[in-house]
C-alpha cells in the first residue's frame, strides 16, 4: 500500500488541551502497539553517555541488495546516491564506493524542507568544493527537482559526446537510484516521473527489490532504477547509528525509544532550539540545568502524558519526541555539522 504520509501528521499524543479532538482509538493503538515493540529498558536518571545504545541493523535483505546492486551496475550509466539533509555525511554508506567503483555519481541531498537551510547551503558548498555533483530536493514538494536532468548529463558529459560521436543522440541515460533506507528514493522516482508507481512509505525497508522506471524530461529519457536502501554492517561510530535511527533509517524496533529520545535532548542541551523550547514551554535555565530525563519528564507532563500515579509516561513522551523531530516540529535541524 501507497502511502506518502509523514507519521502522525495530527498530534496524537497532544491528549490534554482544550477543545482539541481526541486521538482516535486506531491511533492510540498504533501507538501503544509501537511501544511494545520497543526493548522496554527500566527508567532511570541516567547520565548522557549513560543513555548511548549500541546500534545496528543489517538484515540479511541488505546483503542481498549489496549483491544485486553490484550485478546491476552493468546496466547503468550513473548513479544518483540519495542522502538525508538532515545528515549529509552520516547518510552516505561508506561501502558504496566500493559497490559502485568509478560510476559517475549525483548526490540527492533529500527532505532539504526538514533540515536547516544554512547548514544545506553549507553542505552543498562542502560537496561542490570537494568535485561532487549534489543537488538540494525536496520530495514532497518537487522543489529543486528540475535541476535533476542537467546534474546527470553534466556528470555524463564525456560519455554523451562520446555517443553523439557514433550518432547515438538521444539515446536514454539509465540511472541508478540508492542510497539508505527511508531516505525518500522511491519518492524522488515518483516525483520526477509525476507518477506513484514506486511503493513508499514512512518506515525504512519498503522497497525490496530493484525495479525500473521511465521518465522523459526536457526531450531526455531517462530510466531510473529504483533499489532497496542498505546500510553497512557496523556503524564504527555510534553517533551515526543515533543520528539514523533519530532520522528513521533505523528501523525502530531494534532501538530503545527512551533512549534514543534521551540522547536527542542531549543535543537540544547543546544548542537549544527557540521552536524547541516553546514547543514544550521550557526555559533555557531548564535547558541548562535539568538533565535529560528530567527534561523529558518535564515534556510528557506539559503534554498531559502520565501513568498512574500521576507520574510521567517517559516512554510515550519518548516515542512522541522522535516522531515531532521527524517531522520536524522541533525545528528544521541539520545534526550533521561541517567540522565535526
Ligand atoms: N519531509 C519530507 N519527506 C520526504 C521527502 N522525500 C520523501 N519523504 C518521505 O520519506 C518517507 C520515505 O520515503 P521512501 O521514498 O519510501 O524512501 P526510500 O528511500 O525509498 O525507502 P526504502 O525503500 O525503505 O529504502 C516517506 O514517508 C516519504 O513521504 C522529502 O523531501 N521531505
Ligand atoms: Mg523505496
Amino acid at each position: 500500500m501507497k502511502s506518502n504520509k509523514p507519521r502522525n501528521k495530527t498530534n496524537k499524543y497532544n491528549s490534554n488541551p482544550k477543545g482539541k479532538k481526541a486521538p482516535s482509538a486506531a491511533k492510540i493503538q498504533h501507538a501503544e502497539s509501537r511501544r511494545r515493540r520497543q526493548n522496554s529498558a527500566p527508567v532511570t536518571n541516567k547520565s548522557a553517555s549513560e543513555n548511548s545504545q549500541y546500534i545496528q541493523w543489517f538484515p540479511g535483505h541488505m546483503t542481498k541488495t549489496k549483491r544485486k546492486i553490484q550485478a546491476d551496475l552493468k546496466l547503468v550509466d550513473a548513479v544518483a546516491e540519495v542522502i538525508d539533509a538532515r545528515v549529509p555525511l552520516s547518510s552516505r554508506n561508506p561501502d558504496l564506493p566500493s559497490m559502485i567503483g568509478s560510476k559517475p555519481t549525483v548526490i540527492l541531498m533529500n527532505k532539504c524542507d526538514l533540515a536547516d537551510p544554512k547548514s544545506t547551503k553549507q553542505w552543498t558548498q562542502y560537496f561542490k568544493e570537494r568535485g561532487i555533483k549534489a543537488i538540494e530536493l525536496n520530495c514532497k514538494t518537487g522543489s529543486g527537482i528540475n535541476n535533476f536532468t542537467a546534474a546527470v548529463r553534466d556528470v555524463l558529459s564525456d560519455k554523451i559526446e562520446n555517443w553523439a560521436k557514433k550518432g547515438m543522440i538521444n539515446r536514454p541515460l539509465r540511472v541508478m537510484v540508492v542510497g539508505i533506507p527511508n531516505v525518500g528514493k522511491s519518492t524522488f522516482i515518483n516525483r520526477i516521473s509525476k507518477a506513484s508507481k514506486a511503493k513508499t512509505e514512512d518506515r525504512p525497508g519498503v522497497t525490496r527489490g530493484n525495479q525500473w522506471f521511465t521518465l522523459s524530461s526536457g526531450g531526455v529519457t531517462i530510466d531510473l532504477l529504483d533499489t532497496p536502501g542498505v546500510l553497512w554492517p557496523r556503524f564504527d561510530d555510534q553517533q551515526v547509528g543515533e543520528k539514523l535511527a533519530f532520522t528513521g533509517a533505523v528501523k525502530d524496533n531494534v532501538t530503545d525509544s527512551q533512549q534514543l529520545a534521551l540522547r536527542l535532548l542531549e543535543y537540544f542541551k547543546v544548542s537549544p532550539m527557540r521552536m524547541f523550547c516553546e514547543r514544550f514551554g521550557l526555559t533555557k535555565e531548564d535547558i541548562s540545568e535539568k538533565t535529560s530525563f528530567e527534561l523529558l519528564e518535564m515534556i510528557a507532563k506539559k503534554r498531559g502524558m502520565l501513568i498512574s500515579g500521576g507520574e510521567a509516561d517517559v516512554e510515550r513522551a519518548s516515542i512522541m519526541l522522535l516522531d515531532e523531530f521527524r517531522e520536524a516540529k522541533l525545528g528544521r535541524i541539520t545534526l550533521d555539522k561541517i567540522g565535526d
